[in-house]
């Protein structure tokens, strides 16, 4: 029998001979990655092709028929009402394009798209449109691609772009502002592009309509110098917040005028969803603390209150009874979230839930009852949604575990044997029959494409630190753009710059900033680095036996640590 302590270093080898083995650093890994990412690229390029053709200038590519909708003002389901007849839409697949294309590093399309914009696009139209979606993908698509346009890497031609983008999303955030006209502060759902808040305008939104404007409002602001769009944006979180019950949980419908709720019962999923995603993220973008509380608070109540095991249900949020036992389509963004939190497990755990309802239909459908283990009755339709995409991408990047790819490689496959016609890749409308519809919504090309891509190329987010939009917009994160952050968080971590090597090592979420009032101290003046703070965690997988072995955390400074499941991570209360 071996002694004990050889059992212990036997583990040890095979634990890292397996991680080694399987790495990414494996040439077989990374010939897969590449052939991966070539397909996505192909799929990109089928859907983007056939929009150019049959659809643009209007909004989405009707890939059955080969025609087109003006969707942008049909979003949220109610009908376009006063558009002119020879209205020619405002190209909203193109816009969400734009960071896609850049990811791709197609820079001659993008320069071509930017030129195009530049010269047509006008929001000077009599056209009702969803605040919360002309916001995540018109706002979102334009002030993501301006700073793309003009950070350092010269991706336009010499004189070519002279802030054109800025200029168009100036426009449109001003055209937002009636919206928060409201005794509230909230925004109505709907606004008139040309005319403001049109007359007996219905006063029903959603917590996300009201929730998730600060991160493309607060960057508008930032860009122009001029705070309205940020304070308006601000105004209605902070309201929103102070609307939760006793138990932090809020509803998922509300009045905008009385600041009264209409639907208590809410969950993770549509309507409220990018909620929770912005508060985080404004935390990441602005390092504001204020942000960060909120999302404490608002993540603790959603563990207790609506996790069942891998599960996320519904749930009153006066009582914290649980209402609906429902898997939607939509709630497949959390564990991207939550690994961005830290907390990898829980991450993993329901990634794999959602991985085996995707196996089990060839798709996610829409609504699955998980009290009856079946499918609901009216949504079972798959529309290419982005967000278990998006999840696996993240998980992928905190844990390097090939097991990810495996799983973006079904996507890829299920995608491209299921949902691809010649004329682009077409929603499914019953994923029991994989009848199909004539749609492909702008957000397959903004957000699933992207983060497959991403999935299996991070090449984007080598020299950059990103955060990611509801709608899949890179916004870098720039020292000047954040807030001071408490002393306590700060100085004591400050103990080593990155090497050379390590900042090319790091991701999106492993490399830091250096808070703006310390721009000028000497751990970073003259440094062309983005952060002072992190400190990488010691194994490159983020992998931990104690919590010596993690580092500082990529985006707010705070020192990482071990969690019961063997991950570093911002552990704290959760
Ligand atoms: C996207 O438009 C955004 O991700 C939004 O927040 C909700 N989901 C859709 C795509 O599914």
């Amino acid at each position: 029998m071996l002694p004990r302590k050889s059992v212990t270093w036997v583990l040890l080898f095979l634990f890292i001979f397996f991680n080694l083995s399987t790495s990414q650093s494996d040439p077989r890994w990374a010939a897969k990655k590449r052939r991966l990412r070539n397909k996505v690229r192909t799929m990109f390029y089928h859907a983007y092709d056939n929009y150019m053709i049959h659809a643009f200038p209007h909004d989405e590519l009707k890939p059955l028929s080969k025609s087109f909708t003006d969707s942008l003002s049909e979003l949220g389901n109610l009908k376009l009402e006063h558009l002119p007849q020879d209205y020619n839409g405002s190209a909203l697949t193109l816009i969400e394009s734009l960071s896609s294309l850049v990811i791709m590093g197609n820079n001659t399309e993008f320069e071509s798209a930017v030129g195009w914009l530049s010269e047509n696009l006008t929001f000077d139209v009599d056209a009702r449109v969803n605040l919360f979606e002309c916001n995540i993908r018109v706002l979102g698509g334009l002030v993501s691609a301006h700073l793309l346009a003009t950070d350092s890497t010269d991706r336009l031609g010499q004189g070519v772009y002279k802030n054109q983008l800025l200029t168009l999303a100036e426009d449109l955030g001003k055209r937002f502002l009636p919206a928060f006209n409201t005794p509230t502060g909230l925004p109505y759902a709907w606004i008139n592009l040309k005319y403001g808040v049109v007359e007996n305008e219905t006063t029903e939104t959603s917590t996300s309509g009201c929730g998730s404007l600060i991160l493309e409002m607060g960057a508008l602001s930032r860009l122009t110098g001029d705070p309205k769009y940020e304070s308006a944006a601000l105004r209605s979180l902070r309201k929103l917040w102070s609307m939760r019950s006793s138990l932090n949980l809020l509803g998922t419908t509300l009045d905008v005028s009385t600041g009264d709720w209409i639907e208590y019962s809410s969950g993770i999923g549509a309507g409220v969803d990018s909620f929770y995603e912005y508060l985080y993220k404004a935390h990441i973008l602005f390092g504001k603390e204020e942000f960060w509380r909120m999302f404490h608070s608002a993540y603790i109540a959603v563990q207790k209150y609506f996790r069942h095991g891998p599960w996320y249900h519904e749930a009153d949020m006066r009582t914290g009874k649980a209402t609906y036992w429902q898997l939607t389509s939509l709630q497949a963004f959390w564990p991207g979230l939550q690994v961005l939190v830290g907390d990898i497990a829980a991450a993993n755990s329901s990634h794999r839930e959602f991985f085996y309802v995707w196996n089990k239909f060839g798709v996610l459908p829409e609504r699955y009852l998980l009290d009856h283990q079946m499918l609901h009755p009216t949504e079972k339709y798959y529309p290419l949604r982005p967000e278990f995409a998006e999840s696996t991408f993240y998980l992928y990047q905190a844990t390097k575990d090939p097991w990810y790819i495996e799983v973006g490689e079904s996507i890829v496959n299920s995608l491209n044997l299921y949902t691809k016609v010649e004329g682009g890749f077409a929603s499914i409308r019953d994923v029991t029959t994989m009848q199909l519809e004539d749609h492909q919504h702008s957000f397959f090309l903004a957000e699933t494409c992207k983060y497959l891509y991403l999935l299996f190329d991070d090449s984007f987010l080598v020299e950059q630190n990103y955060v990611f939009t509801t709608e899949g917009h890179p916004l870098p994160v720039l020292s000047s753009w954040q807030d001071r952050l408490p002393d306590t968080y700060i100085h004591s971590n400050w103990t080593s710059l990155k090497t050379e090597k390590e900042a090319r090592r790091t991701s999106a979420m492993s490399k830091q900033v250096c808070p703006s009032t310390t721009l000028n101290s000497w751990e970073c003046a003259g440094q062309q680095i983005e952060s002072a703070c992190h400190i990488p965690d010691v194994h490159s997988d983020h992998r931990c036996l104690t919590d010596e072995e993690c580092g500082v955390d990529s985006t707010n400074c705070r020192r990482r640590s071990c969690s019961m499941a063997g991950y570093c991570g911002l552990w704290l209360f959760i």
